[in-house]
């Protein structure tokens, strides 16, 4: 049997996914990402999972989508086949947070595939950039539209016209990512970032994910309605109640999730 491609493992609360193509530096291809996908699914409609973390190897996250897969493509089959489009969807599905933990390259849809995470975590090592216009093309997977967000225009349109790298420091400057932690300290802070977000009550982090997702999609107005209503609806759980008599009574809440 083939190895697989994405290791999957229990961490507690915690679904751990790492991307196993380490001699490719972690290319993404339709296999691969079949199999994120199918994983990340199952973790989202496990009870006992409150987050997911993806990660690569040292060298790489990942260093973007597979060149040797793609390079005969013509324009009639990437177009048919919706090339690799159906794999990025399912990310979008995925209703508890995931964190990307990155180190090394994290390069054209490797950085689309970090920046569809939640939370980008970032090693000392990190590179992150979106090099396709030196293969004569453009980001296919948001890195025109997700990093612009992310980072805002200037610093989107060098990067996409330029192809050039950024370092983890300037990345965390630019606000792509929330942390820069040692390389030998990644998967353990991004492991307790996800513990410690998997110990809250799941219905309050599902919604809290929903709502700052909406800020990216839905004007103030309606993006400060969306909210009211998911902030109304969470006292309808047992964790609202056991959050606030917690704190009252000076102890820790014990979350039910529901
Ligand atoms: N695809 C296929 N193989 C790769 C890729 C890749 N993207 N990146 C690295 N590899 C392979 C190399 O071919 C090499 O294989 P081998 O050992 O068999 O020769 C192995 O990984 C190691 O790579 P290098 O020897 O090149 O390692 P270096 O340390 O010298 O360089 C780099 C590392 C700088 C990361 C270099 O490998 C590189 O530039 N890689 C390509 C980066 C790139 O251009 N990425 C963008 C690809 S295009 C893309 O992602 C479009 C996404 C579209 C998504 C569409 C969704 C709808």
């Amino acid at each position: 049997m083939s190895e697989a491609l994405v290791l999957v493992e229990n961490r507690g609360r915690v679904g751990l996914l790492t991307l196993n193509r380490p001699k490719a530096l972690n290319a993404l291809n339709d296999a691969l990402m079949d199999e994120l996908g199918a994983a990340l699914l199952a973790f989202d409609a496990d009870p006992d999972i409150g987050a997911m973390v993806i990660t690569g190897s040292e060298k790489a996250f990942a260093a973007g989508a597979d060149i040797g897969a793609m390079k005969d493509l013509t324009y009639v089959e990437a177009y048919a086949s919706d090339f690799i489009t159906r794999n990025w969807e399912t990310l979008r599905r995925i209703r508890k947070p995931v964190i990307a933990a990155v180190a090394g390259y994290a390069l054209g849809g490797g950085c689309e595939l970090a920046m569809m995470c939640d939370i980008l975590v970032a090693a000392e090592t990190a590179r992150f950039g979106q090099p396709e216009i030196k293969l004569g093309i453009i980001p296919g997977a948001g890195g025109t539209q997700r990093l612009p967000r992310a980072v805002g225009k200037a610093k989107a349109m060098d990067l996409v016209l330029t192809g050039r790298l950024m370092d983890a420091a300037e990345a965390e400057r630019a606000g792509l990512v929330s942390r820069v932690v040692a390389a030998d300290k990644l998967l353990d802070e991004a492991i307790e970032m996800a513990t410690v977000i998997a110990s809250m009550s799941l219905p309050s982090v599902m919604m809290a994910k929903e709502a700052v997702n909406r800020a990216f999609e839905a004007p103030l107005a309606e993006g400060m309605q969306f909210e009211r209503r998911l902030f109304h609806s969470l006292f309808g759980t047992q964790d609202q109640r056991e959050g606030m008599d917690a704190f009252i009574a000076k102890r820790p809440p014990s979350f039910r999730h529901k």
